[in-house]
C-alpha cells in the first residue's frame, strides 16, 4: 500500500515547525493557508498581523528581541509586495528572518510579479521550492540559511509545487552549503596583539558596542575593567552596560553633553561588532582627530566601511575581548578615576541635564512629557520608537533595563515601524511592559496594528507624540511652505478607544495620572496616550541627522 498523500505546503510547515519556528506571523491568503496552518498543527503560534509590512516587522522585532529566527508567511503578488519595506529593514539590519510566500508563476495571472527580484532589490536572499521530491529539503536549508548568515531570506513558494506529493528527502540531501553552526571567527592573532598593544597604551580608551556585540556585556565589561575604559553603545545595542558605573549610554546623535564630551576627548575609540556610522559617531564629530579607531568586526567587509580607522579586526567579539584581556596583564585606570565616576554618576542620563520646560496653551513639552512617563512607567519595560523629529525623547528619556529592553528598527529610516516593532518585542517578552512610542505621522501610517494589539490582549503603553504633522520635515525646512506636511488635528484617544484600547489625551503633566491609574491594573486593556506636543522648534538630534542627507 502506498503511504498516505501529503502535500508540499503541509510538510513545509510541519517540517519547519519541527526545526524550532515557536512564533510565526503573517497575512493569510489562499497561497499561503495551507502551510500557515501546518506550521501551527506544528506546534507554532500564529500570530495574524493587519499589513504585511506590520507582519515584517513584527517577524523582525520579534528575531531581534528573542534570539530565534523570525518568520512570516504571506499571500503572493501584493501580499509580498506589501511586505517590502519590513524586509528592506530585516535584511539591512542583519536579521535572520524567513518569509514564506506564495507564487504563481505565469505572467499572466493578476498576482504575478518578479518575486525573486523584489526580495534582492531590498538585500535580501531568495529562493524557490522546485519539486515535491526537494520542497521540504529546500525548506529546511532557507531557514537555516537565515539563521546561520543572520540574513534575511524569501522562500516562494509556487502554487503548483505547493500542490505536489512531498517526498522525504532530508535537508542534508541537498547540495552542501556552507557549514550549519555560525563558525565563531578566531579573531587573527597579529591584530589581536596589536588591540592588546594600543589599549595597554591608551590613556582614555571609551568602547562603543553596537548590535554585534549584544551577547558579549560580561567579556566587554572585564576588558573595560583591565583597561580602564569608558563604555558606550550604538542606538540599537542601547542598555547593554546598563549598571556598570562607567555605562555612558548611547553614543551619536542621543549623547548626553557627557557622553559627547568624553567620548571626543578619547585617544581610542573601539567600536565592537559597530559601523561607527554617521549616527554613532555624529557624522565623526565624535571623533577626536588624533584618536586612534579601531574596528572588531565579523564581516571584514564592516571594516573602515563608514569611516577610515587605524586597523581593524576580523573577529567575533567576546572571543576577541577574552583574547585582548588575556594578552594585557597589568590592570591599568586608564580613563578611569573617582572624580570621573562621581561625574558620570552626576550627568549620565537625560534627566540630569536641566532644561526650560516650554508647555503651556495646551501642549505639554515632550522631555516633561517623557520623563515623567520614565517616572510612571516600570523598570521592566521594553521600548519601541517609531521615526521622526520626536524619536529621541523617548529613546534618550526613558530608561531601559538592559539591551533586550529596546528595539530601535530604522536601518531603513522608514516612519510607520513603530507599532508592529513594539508587537514583535513584546511577545518575544512577555515578562516586559511593552511600550510604542510613536510620532502622529508614524502612528497613522502604522494605524491597523492596533487591533493587533488588542486582539492579543497586550498590556501595551502606546505614546503618540502628536504635533499634528510631520515634523521632520516642518523644522527641517524653516521658512518654507508647511502646507504638504501639516495635517489638521486628528483624535487620536478617540480612535485609540474605537480599536478597544483605553486612551488618554494629554495636554499637561497633569493628565498623566490617567496613565498611574492605568498601571495600578488591571492592565486588561493597551493604553493609548494622545500626547498633544509643544511643536515650537525641532529637536536638536534632528538637525545632526539632516547634516547627512
Ligand atoms: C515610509 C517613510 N515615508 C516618509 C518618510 C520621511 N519622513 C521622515 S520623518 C517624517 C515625519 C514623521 O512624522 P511623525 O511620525 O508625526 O513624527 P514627527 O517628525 O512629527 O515627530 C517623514 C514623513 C520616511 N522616513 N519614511
Ligand atoms: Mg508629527
Amino acid at each position: 500500500m502506498n503511504p498516505p498523500e501529503v502535500h508540499v505546503d503541509e510538510a513545509i510547515g510541519r517540517a519547519l515547525a519541527a526545526e524550532g519556528v515557536r512564533t510565526v506571523f503573517g497575512v493569510v491568503g489562499s497561497g499561503n493557508f495551507h502551510v500557515t496552518n501546518a506550521l501551527v498543527a506544528g506546534g507554532a503560534r500564529y500570530v495574524a498581523a493587519r499589513h504585511e509590512g506590520g507582519a515584517a516587522t513584527m517577524a523582525d522585532a520579534y528575531a531581534r528581541m528573542s534570539g530565534e529566527v523570525g518568520v512570516v508567511t504571506v499571500h503572493q503578488g501584493p501580499g509580498l509586495t506589501n511586505l517590502i519595506t519590513g524586509l528592506a529593514e530585516a535584511a539591512k539590519s542583519r536579521t535572520p528572518l524567513l518569509v514564506l510566500a506564495g507564487e504563481v508563476t505565469s505572467p499572466l495571472s493578476n498576482f504575478w510579479v518578479d518575486q525573486a527580484a523584489l526580495a534582492q532589490a531590498v538585500g535580501a536572499l531568495s529562493g524557490r521550492i522546485t519539486s515535491g521530491e526537494t520542497a521540504v529539503a529546500e525548506a529546511v536549508a532557507a531557514y537555516r540559511l537565515a539563521r546561520r548568515e543572520r540574513r534575511a531570506v524569501l522562500l516562494n513558494l509556487p502554487l503548483d509545487v505547493q500542490s505536489h506529493q512531498a517526498g522525504d528527502l532530508p535537508a542534508e540531501a541537498l547540495p552542501a552549503g556552507p557549514p550549519e553552526d555560525t563558525p565563531v571567527v578566531a579573531a587573527d592573532l597579529g591584530t589581536v596583539e596589536r588591540l592588546a598593544e594600543v589599549l595597554a597604551a591608551a590613556e582614555r580608551p571609551v568602547f562603543v558596542a553596537g548590535r554585534g556585540a549584544r551577547h558579549a556585556r560580561r567579556e566587554l565589561e572585564l576588558l573595560g575593567e583591565r583597561t580602564g575604559a569608558l563604555l558606550a553603545t550604538s542606538a540599537v545595542a542601547r542598555g547593554l552596560f546598563k549598571g556598570n558605573p562607567w555605562d555612558l549610554d548611547v553614543s551619536g546623535g542621543f549623547a548626553t553633553p557627557l557622553a559627547a564630551e568624553l567620548i571626543r576627548d578619547a585617544d581610542l575609540i573601539v567600536g565592537w561588532g559597530c559601523a561607527l556610522n554617521m549616527w554613532t559617531m555624529r557624522h565623526g564629530a565624535l571623533i577626536a582627530p588624533t584618536a586612534t579607531v579601531v574596528q572588531v568586526d565579523l564581516d571584514a567587509s564592516a571594516l573602515g566601511a563608514h569611516r577610515s580607522v587605524s586597523f581593524g579586526v576580523v573577529g567575533e567579539v567576546a572571543g576577541c575581548a577574552t583574547a585582548v584581556t588575556e594578552l594585557i596583564g597589568a590592570q591599568r585606570d586608564g580613563y578611569r578615576s573617582d572624580e570621573l565616576a562621581a561625574r558620570i554618576a552626576a550627568g549620565r542620563r537625560w534627566q540630569d541635564v536641566a532644561y526650560d520646560d516650554e508647555s503651556g496653551a495646551g501642549r505639554i513639552d515632550p522631555r516633561t512629557l517623557t520623563i515623567r512617563l520614565d517616572e510612571l512607567l516600570p523598570a521592566d519595560r521594553i521600548v519601541s520608537v517609531d521615526s521622526g523629529n520626536f524619536m529621541g525623547y523617548p529613546a534618550m528619556f526613558l530608561d531601559v533595563p538592559d539591551e533586550h529592553g529596546f528595539c530601535f528598527t530604522q536601518s531603513f529610516q522608514s516612519i510607520g515601524l513603530g507599532l508592529a516593532t513594539a508587537i514583535g518585542a513584546a511577545l518575544a517578552r512577555p515578562d516586559r511592559l511593552p511600550v510604542a512610542a510613536l510620532g502622529d505621522g508614524g502612528a497613522l501610517m502604522g494605524v491597523a496594528e492596533l487591533e493587533t494589539v488588542v486582539r492579543l490582549g497586550l498590556p501595551m503603553v502606546v505614546v503618540v507624540y502628536d504635533d499634528e504633522g510631520y515634523g521632520a520635515e516642518v523644522h527641517h525646512f524653516h521658512g518654507a511652505p508647511h502646507d504638504t506636511v501639516t495635517f489638521p488635528p486628528v483624535d487620536l484617544a478617540a480612535i485609540g478607544r474605537g480599536f478597544g484600547c483605553a486612551a488618554v489625551t494629554v495636554t499637561s503633566a497633569a493628565d498623566l495620572d490617567a496613565v498611574r491609574e492605568w498601571l495600578d491594573g488591571p492592565r486588561d486593556l493597551p493604553l493609548l496616550v494622545h500626547a498633544k506636543v509643544t511643536r515650537e522648534r525641532g529637536s536638536w538630534w534632528l538637525e545632526e541627522a539632516f547634516r547627512g542627507h
